[in-house]
């Protein structure tokens, strides 16, 4: 539906995820309701919108939107998103879009990339399904790409969309005559890309590296992640590939680091708010004379929960003289329930917090406080703001923005962070106490550092975590990764007109 969008000429920027930040539910008049969603990429692209003049009420996101939709309430559904939040919803009938996000997504692309190759079972319906709904992404975006165009990808759902997209805009090109080869692709991972000797297990490891690169921009958290992508593509595909990007005929496809940031602001400006201050007080009131920990995570196999929970039972076991004084609040919002693996880990997961709790507690002291619950935004920061220390034991984690989440929470207060060195975040957070995640000595060693840290120590620490974490925001990546798009795009014109 090319009308719904118009143009008078200025750069637009297509943002594509694989979900739309719009739920929608029905009314009892039979309309529907429309709640955006927050998030890391909603306010990136606020950043994107505010800054950039020429962008600006140029942004359009597609997206799946959360369901299907019967034919009548397709056009409905499309039209209001459309008009009222420029979002273009994706419909996939439910089953495609379950195996592609329970199966071949979450259930080989998560474990895989997240160095857990044990836990996957490739079968070809889960591709099958990945395949489709990567191709009703490309039907649905050739339809309104126009001339210009900056189209930026989101994620492990979308691997194959750039090249299934590129070959779309090829042949309308070549039937209409319209110049699609100025349409610039983008792709950011958010998960981390393992290393060559683990992706090459990816039964259809050429098929995805082929679908990412007709993108002119890929993106990464980490250098890391950016230098074993490009082993991966010289090993499988024998690509020649340069320190920064692959030549693929006569075209570049630049791989960067750009590390995302959260929307700092908001978490400074909550401080502020009388409502939260109140809850601190609460929180302190409730903890007094104790050491608090806190833990937010996804109930998710990465995350290293259990690591984290055995460090705890490790730790009151070699000093005891914290036990009644120490307790580790920890938040694991439910995740991904439908898949085998999330199940086993929730089991896993509640008998530890039943044993550690059972030792080590009295009527009067529970050391670990679980809460398999999303928490509210203003519960989250005020849960950040009382924590002495933030403990994050990711097995893998693209980046991890708990850990960025509390620098924030902690400002002019100096709690400490604990952070994995498998977090993505650790290469940029100087001033964490890293450790490393399935070694519980160091994690205790880590914790009682931290508690027992001088005021003076942690003001250094935290104060040059704060300065990187207000400084590298949601809004700077998402600029940073449209200007370096821009730029790829520019030296690919160029290249073309030599
Ligand atoms: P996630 O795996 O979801 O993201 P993370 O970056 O830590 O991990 O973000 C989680 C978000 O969910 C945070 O904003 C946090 O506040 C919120 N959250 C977590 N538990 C919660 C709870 N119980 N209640 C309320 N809110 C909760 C993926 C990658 C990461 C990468 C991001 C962004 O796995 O590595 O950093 O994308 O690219």
């Amino acid at each position: 539906n090319p009308d719904v969008i118009s143009s008078n000429g200025a750069q637009r920027l297509l943002v594509v995820s694989n979900r739309l930040p719009v739920t929608i539910s029905s009314t009892p008049e039979n309309t529907w309701k429309y709640k955006m969603s927050s998030g890391g990429l909603v306010s990136a692209l606020e950043g994107v919108r505010s800054k950039s003049p020429q962008l600006r009420d140029h942004m359009v996101w597609i997206g799946w939107p959360g369901a299907d939709f019967a034919p009548e309430d397709q056009v409905v559904v499309q039209k209001e998103l459309m008009e009222s939040y420029n979002c273009l919803p994706v419909f996939i009938p439910d089953h495609v879009a379950d195996l592609h996000y329970n199966g071949f997504s979450n259930s080989i692309l998560w474990p895989l990339f997240h160095y857990y190759p044990g836990e996957i079972n490739f079968n070809s319906e889960y591709w099958d399904a990945y395949t489709e709904a990567n191709k009703a992404f490309a039907d649905a975006l050739v339809e309104i790409v126009q001339e210009g165009d900056l189209v930026w990808i989101h994620d492990y759902h979308l691997m194959l969309l750039p090249t299934m997209l590129r070959e779309r805009l090829n042949a309308k090109a070549s039937k209409t005559g319209a110049k699609l080869d100025t349409v610039k692709i983008g792709f950011f991972l958010h998960i981390p890309f393992p290393s060559s000797e683990v992706y090459r297990i990816l039964p259809v490891r050429d098929k995805v590296l082929e679908g990412v690169l007709s993108a002119d921009l890929v993106g990464f958290h980490t250098y890391d992640y950016a230098r074993h992508f490009l082993s991966s593509c010289t090993r499988i595909l024998s690509v020649p590939v340069m320190a920064n990007g692959v030549e693929i005929g006569d075209r570049f496809v630049e791989a960067s680091a750009v590390p995302i940031g959260i929307d700092t602001h908001k978490f400074i400006e909550a401080l502020e708010d009388m409502k939260i201050q109140e809850r601190v007080a609460n929180l302190e009131q409730k903890f007094k004379g104790m050491k608090v920990l806190v833990g937010v995570d996804r109930l998710d196999y990465i995350k290293g929960v259990p690591q984290k929970l055995h460090a705890v039972e490790a730790f009151l076991e070699k000093y005891p003289e914290y036990i009644g004084k120490l307790v580790l609040v920890q938040v694991a919002v439910p995740s991904r329930q439908d898949v085998q693996e999330y199940q086993n880990l929730r089991h896993i997961v509640n008998e530890l917090v039943g044993r550690i709790n059972g030792r080590f507690g009295s009527f009067d002291y529970v050391p670990i406080h679980f809460m398999h619950k999303s928490v509210t935004f203003d519960e989250l920061v005020a849960l950040y703001r009382i924590a002495d220390v933030c403990v994050v034991t990711s097995t893998r984690d693209g980046m991890n923005l708990v850990s960025y989440e509390y620098i924030a929470s902690q400002k002019d207060k100096h709690g400490v962070l604990i952070l994995s060195e498998f977090a993505g975040a650790a290469q940029s957070l100087d001033g964490a106490e890293l450790i490393n995640p399935w070694d519980t000595d160091d994690i205790t060693r880590a914790m009682h550092k931290a508690l027992e840290m001088s005021d003076a120590q942690r003001k250094i620490q935290h104060e040059k975590l704060f300065k990187y974490v207000s400084t590298y925001t949601a809004s700077f990546w998402g600029e940073e990764f449209v200007k370096e798009l821009q730029r790829v795009s520019a030296k690919q014109t160029n290249r073309k007109e030599l």
